[in-house]
């Protein structure tokens, strides 16, 4: 039997919660994640997505798009709340729950037997009624095209990708919608005038394995409807990141720094909201040559308050010379436990 898969992802999150908590808000172009003229837009609203403002633009950029767009400054504790509320309602449904982020996750319903438009329905009219927020959902027998649905009428969506409508419904999509395809090759192949899924799928397995490396297989694929992933309920997380692609390379350092400061923030946000200390800091990033360099620090202590956070990754980035432009730029907290005393504990016990 074929498995039901829902991929679920709030539209424009972080400024929905904004707007739901300001009405005054509404239908203005609302754009989260900087006040300051540093830093780059965690989102923004569909209003503001209509002057080319988008996630991970420079904020100077955005303003310079939307100099009346209304920017805030994100209040990452009230997100979580909203998010919490969002997995309760969707935990009546199934256990069989993947989280992928804050407002995004995979669902297995296949256990149900119901139709799985009427579920999509009534989990969208839940958190409409109950939360106040718009969710769209994507539907299909696999992750990879569950995801793709989801993402095909937002905001407000809902589309079901059948067994039939395979490939063909996927030939018109620039290669970029295809999970795995990143810029760089996406870049290459438009060289060879691969532009769509249609151009993709005509190419021998070959060549993807060129192109994507060891992903190639994968990619070969998924865009011929298989994917095998299931979804997974329970992972013990190993560490909490967050990384950014710029659409702009980033040379001040000073911007670069902002944007750490602001993952600290959020990844402080979600230790504490877990209970969880880490002891190793990782800073990454990838130079505009698509180099990528990691630094970590380890200390003896564990740690989650944000300042402390802030603190290490300021020696770690110190110690980075900058020479190029940077085009991602990543922060990452692991070696977790969920004891900040862990250590001194065992050596008490031994
Ligand atoms: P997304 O689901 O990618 O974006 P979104 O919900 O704002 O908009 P939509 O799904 O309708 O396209 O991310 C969820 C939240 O995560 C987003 O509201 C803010 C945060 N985020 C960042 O902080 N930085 C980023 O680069 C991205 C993509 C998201
Ligand atoms: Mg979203």
């Amino acid at each position: 039997m074929d498995r039901i898969i829902l991929h679920v992802d709030m539209d424009a999150f972080f400024a929905e919660v904004e707007v739901m908590d300001n009405p005054a808000l509404k239908n203005k172009p609302v754009i989260v994640g900087g006040t300051s003229s540093r830093g780059v837009a965690a989102t923004c609203s569909y209003e503001a997505r209509t002057f080319g403002v988008h996630s991970a633009m420079p904020i100077f950029k955005a303003r310079a798009l939307c100099p009346k767009g209304i920017y805030i400054r994100p209040r990452h504790w009230r997100y979580k709340e909203i998010s919490d509320e969002i997995f309760k309602i969707l935990y009546r449904y199934t256990e069989l729950i993947e989280p992928l982020s804050i407002d995004e996750a995979y669902l297995d319903i296949s256990h149900l037997h119901e139709n799985p438009i009427e579920v999509a329905t009534r989990i969208k009219n839940d958190i409409k009624d109950e939360i106040g927020l718009n969710i769209s959902i994507g539907i299909s027998y696999n992750k990879f095209l569950a995801k793709l649905a989801s993402d095909w009428n937002k905001p407000n969506g809902l589309k079901i990708i059948r067994k039939e409508d395979m490939p063909e419904i996927l030939f018109p999509l620039k290669i970029r919608k295809v999970y795995g395809i990143g810029a760089k090759s996406a870049e290459k192949l438009f060289k060879i005038g691969v532009q769509t899924v249609e151009d993709l799928y005509n190419l021998p397995i070959e060549l993807y394995k060129n192109y994507f490396g060891k992903w190639g297989e994968d990619i070969y694929w998924r865009i011929r409807g298989r994917d095998e992933r299931t979804v997974i309920t329970k992972r013990e997380r190993k560490s909490y990141g967050k990384e950014t692609t710029f659409t702009e390379d980033i040379s001040e350092k000073a911007e670069l720094w902002e944007i750490i400061s602001q993952y600290c923030d959020e990844i402080a946000f979600m230790l504490k909201s877990k209970r969880l200390y880490g002891k190793t800091i990782t800073i990454k990033y990838k130079t505009r040559n698509f180099e990528t360099h990691t630094r970590s620090k380890t200390i003896d202590v564990y740690f989650n308050e944000s300042d402390e956070i802030k603190e290490i990754s300021r020696e770690i980035f110190n110690s980075i010379e900058f020479n190029e432009a940077i085009r991602l730029i990543g922060l990452t907290v692991s070696n977790l436990s969920n004891k900040k005393n862990y250590e001194q504990l065992n050596f008490f016990n031994i």
